[in-house]
């Protein structure tokens, strides 16, 4: 029997053709359907039809699934990976957006954040990464959350300080520590298989109306064990105390290079571990340098202004180089 059908099916045929995303490809073959006439002659066209319309959506549900997996990958960007995670409701997303130019949704209710959210935030001359992620909650250890904790290079652990921020941190830690992830005053010999530490320190938040009285800067807490930020972001107070004291803790120097007779390039300084020699500068640089390396000059942190170093002179913040190959 002939199908007979309509212009309409074959415009929605032509939609279906054309489409390139599957949400596409499964609205016009709806389409398609919708347009065809009920007879016995267009029965096996409609079975075929359904059954692609299932496929399509089974795809869909794979893809969907697949990215949600990999929102918790988090590739690394800039000078270091910095995490903020705290409990719900605790201000979290609003350092993020005082921090970075990120967008991170702020309400009064708790698990507005569902997915992480990544800015850069700038410290003078060089960018780091944040990332806001969910609170911490009961189905926590379902996500790959701690994925993201482990690889991070610091943690900041966000506190409501208008409620009780001593018991707050006691929880934030057993989370942690239920996760395997440790502050630094855990010596090796008690850390646990698998367990790793990290870097960490508090942003006690919500300390409205501080003023110029707030605490400064980095005041000891929890009896001296973690360091503590004390801010309000909501007044936009403190925030910038943050981006001094995340730059002091991921422990890094900015190390700008120059070229024979030229001036140097003060704009993209190589970023290197506190500690790092000149050596390991040559091997940032090109791994071929450091075979090749002939003698350095330094201006900066060396006593003279251009004086030449040995290759495991150890490089200061703002040290100016001169590598000759
Ligand atoms: N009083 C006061 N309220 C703040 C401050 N910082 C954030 N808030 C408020 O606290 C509520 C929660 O802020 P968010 O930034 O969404 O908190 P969050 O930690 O990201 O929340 P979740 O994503 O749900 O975990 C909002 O109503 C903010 O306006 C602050 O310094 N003082
Ligand atoms: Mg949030």
């Amino acid at each position: 029997m002939p199908a007979n059908l309509p212009p309409a099916y074959f415009a929605a045929e032509k939609e279906y053709k054309n489409s390139r995303t599957t949400p596409e490809k499964i609205a016009a073959l709806e389409e398609m359907l919708a347009a065809m006439p009920h007879h016995k002659g267009t029965d096996k066209l409609r079975a075929g039809l359904t059954r692609k319309i299932a496929q399509f959506k089974e795809q869909e549900e794979r893809q969907a699934k697949s990215k949600r997996g990999s929102v918790f990958s988090i590739d690394k960007q800039g000078a270091a990976q910095v995490i903020l995670l705290g409990l719900p409701n605790v201000g979290k997303s609003t350092i993020l957006t005082g921090l970075t130019h990120a967008h991170s949704e702020i309400a009064d209710y708790p698990y507005t954040t569902v997915i992480p959210v990544i800015g850069m935030m700038e410290y003078e001359d060089i960018q780091i990464q944040m990332v806001d992620l969910p609170p911490l909650g009961d189905d926590i250890r379902k996500l790959p959350y701690y994925n993201v904790i482990r690889n991070a290079d610091l943690l900041l652990l966000v506190i409501d300080g208008s409620g009780d921020p001593e018991v707050d941190l006691g929880l934030l830690l057993d989370e942690l520590e239920d996760g395997k992830v440790f502050s630094m005053q855990k010596s090796n010999e008690e850390l646990p298989v698998g367990g790793v530490v990290k870097k960490m320190f508090v942003i006690l938040n919500k300390c409205d109306g501080g003023g110029e009285d707030m605490p400064v800067g980095l005041d000891s807490f929890a009896g001296g064990e973690i360091r503590c930020v004390a801010v309000s972001a909501k007044e936009d107070k403190g925030i910038e105390r943050i981006r001094l004291a995340v730059y002091e803790a991921v422990e890094i120097i900015r190390v700008y290079t120059k070229i024979p007779h030229q001036k140097p390039d003060m704009k993209d300084p190589y970023v290197l571990p506190i500690g790092s020699t000149v050596m390991d500068l040559a091997r940032e640089i090109h791994h071929d340098f450091s075979d090749s390396l002939q003698f350095t000059r330094v201006w900066g942190s060396s006593r003279f202004e251009g004086q030449s170093v040995q290759r495991d002179f150890v490089l200061q913040d703002g040290d100016v180089v001169e590598i000759h190959i």
